[in-house]
């Protein structure tokens, strides 16, 4: 019998903490909200429950800016509060897995609050300070979220680097008492129960030695930072697996940005005792801007390539290593609105269509908050309705200061890419705020919730959830689904994304219209009359016809 690993066959569902559900009316999501709706992610089958950062954190960027790893934000509630839902969680049989952030902490962490104090400080070496040529930094790396990546500090006189805001200073892991530093935080909430890690930009934290300048990026006077995938990479994960990981029963998933199939062999790799899976974007990297404008456009992803990339990463890691299986996050625009179609003539098919193409792919998949109920994007109009760090710093970048692009053209890249399209409070029902709160939100509940919330999935046996609720139960039913091979047939079909699974014999076919047109296809010579329908948007299939967003599942005779 073929080994398994629990959680290659688990579902994962990610809750943004700030935008699930608020209990004491302060317009932000907390912890109590979140034990609040145990049961209802109980009841769509899901296994796992990923936890967006909830440490003690100014909040620049949502919490991935932590100044106590040990402490829960006042935003979400009090360490009593959570060891409740941990406690609730597991009386279900669910698992919750946190964010571990430890590329960088806040700028208000002790650690780098002390290193600030003098370049002799014995916590000065935890992050990395440098000296400018003149009044030039250090190198001229840029920062995630827009400028230099160093920020010049008067008291000491010498710069620090942040690869994301300046509030995000990088840890130095090339000191080992910062790492341990780490493990011992790690094991300390391991040790309270945790069932794992998702750990954030964790393939950033060796940088390559000298800090060298890197190419110059299209329109910009920075160049690309060195971070991603360092000379000790590698190491540093194997020593972690070594001291903390390996001494329990958990899940790691690396946020990896930026890695090739053949990259996540090492991360991933079965016999590499480094991380379980491994978490990465080049699917969502295909509608980037082609004029340099990186993540800023309004491109549509070309079905072609997509299927090229997912088909390199199934049978390039198949039987080696283990991936992630996702359309979006809390970084990205909302499946449907981004790779179906959010009108509401097909939005719930194209919803179930992307969630039959992805579900039914060997990994582990992740939903996220909402995308259960074919939440869209938030169509903001107004860049006051904007949160966002990113969004709000790239808007000031390119048309404030730059005047790179008009304040409309702008506002429809924002509408289309910004993070906050996916971060708008979950709908639960027809109540003032989509019974998020009852107090004004930390940002716009999207109003389309009077027709799209839980309540009202619920109440249908044709919705969204019940779909990826049937999806899920076929993943814990069938180990086809988990362990079988994958084969891309017609990959040139800009229309259509049709594949294979097998195992033991057995052979499934999966046919997606990715489309809103009415599509012939030579589907015949698969379906021969004893092939059995496993679940699909419309019923029974029409030979050879597609109709828009029409996707279903055979298993061949
Ligand atoms: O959000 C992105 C682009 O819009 C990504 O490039 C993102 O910066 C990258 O995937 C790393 O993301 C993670 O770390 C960031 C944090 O802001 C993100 O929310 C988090 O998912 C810094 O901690
Ligand atoms: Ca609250």
């Amino acid at each position: 019998a073929a080994t398994i690993k629990w959680w290659q066959q688990a579902v994962v569902y990610q809750v943004y903490p700030r935008s699930f559900q608020d209990t004491n009316h302060d317009g932000i999501g907390d912890l109590k909200g979140i034990t609040a709706h145990l049961d209802y992610l109980k009841q769509l089958g899901i296994d796992v429950i990923w936890l967006n950062p909830i440490y003690r954190s100014p909040n620049d960027d949502n919490g991935y800016d932590i100044s106590d790893y040990q402490q829960i934000a006042a935003d979400f509630g009090t360490m009593t509060d959570f060891d409740e839902l941990l406690q609730a969680a597991h009386d279900r049989g669910l698992k919750i897995i946190m964010d571990l952030v430890v590329n960088h902490t806040s700028d208000e962490h002790p650690w780098f609050q002390h290193s600030c104090q003098d370049r002799t400080n014995q916590y000065r070496d935890f992050y990395f300070w440098r000296s400018g040529n003149g009044k030039k930094a250090p190198n001229n790396w840029d920062a995630a979220f827009g400028g230099s990546a160093w920020q010049y500090d008067e008291q000491t006189q010498q710069y620090y680097l942040h690869t994301f805001s300046t509030k995000q200073p990088d840890l130095n892991w090339e000191n080992p008492t910062l790492r341990e530093a780490v493990y011992t935080m790690m094991t300390w909430w391991l040790n309270k129960g945790v069932d794992g890690f998702r750990m954030d930009v964790i393939n950033q934290i060796s940088k390559l030695p000298g800090l060298p300048d890197g190419p110059l990026k299209p329109h910009s006077q920075f160049g690309d930072a060195r971070v991603t995938n360092g000379p000790r990479v590698h190491e540093f994960l194997q020593e972690m697996n070594q001291r903390v990981l390996s001494q329990f029963d958990i899940m790691t998933v690396g946020e990896t940005h930026g890695v090739t199939p053949a990259d996540a062999l090492k991360y991933a790799g079965a016999d590499r005792h480094e991380l379980d899976m491994v978490f990465e974007f080049q699917h969502l990297r295909l509608d980037n801007s082609q004029h340099g404008l990186g993540k800023w456009s309004t491109r549509k992803t070309p079905l072609v390539a997509l299927k090229k990339v997912i088909s390199d990463w199934q049978v390039g890691l198949e039987g080696r290593a283990w991936n992630s299986l996702f359309w979006n996050n809390h970084d990205t625009p909302r499946a449907v609105s981004r790779f179906g179609d959010d009108r509401p003539a097909y939005r719930v098919r194209s919803a179930k269509m992307l969630a039959t193409c992805l579900h039914l792919l060997q990994g582990t998949p992740y939903i996220y908050q909402g995308e259960e109920l074919g939440m869209t994007d938030a169509h903001f109009t107004e860049l006051a309705s904007y949160r966002d760090i990113e969004s709000l710093n790239a808007y000031r970048d390119l048309v404030t200061e730059r005047q790179l692009l008009s304040p409309a053209d702008m506002m429809a890249r924002l509408a289309a890419r910004s993070r906050d399209n996916s971060r708008t409070p979950m709908q639960w029902d027809t109540e003032v705020n989509a019974g998020f709160s009852d107090a004004t939100p930390w940002l716009t509940v999207n109003p389309n919730y009077h027709q799209i919330n839980a309540a009202a999935a619920l109440a249908d046996s044709d919705s969204v959830w019940y779909y990826y609720r049937h999806l899920i139960q076929l993943r814990h039913q069938y180990l086809l689904v988990t362990l079988g091979s994958f084969k891309l047939l017609w990959a040139d079909d800009p229309q259509v994304f049709l594949y294979e699974r097998q195992w033991e014999g057995q052979t499934w076919l999966v046919c997606c219209n990715f489309t809103a047109d009415t599509l012939s296809r030579p589907l015949d010579q698969y379906l021969t009359p004893t092939a059995k329908c496993l679940i699909s948007n419309y019923g029974e299939q029409q030979p050879n016809k597609l109709r828009p967003y029409e996707a279903w599942v055979y298993q061949l005779a």
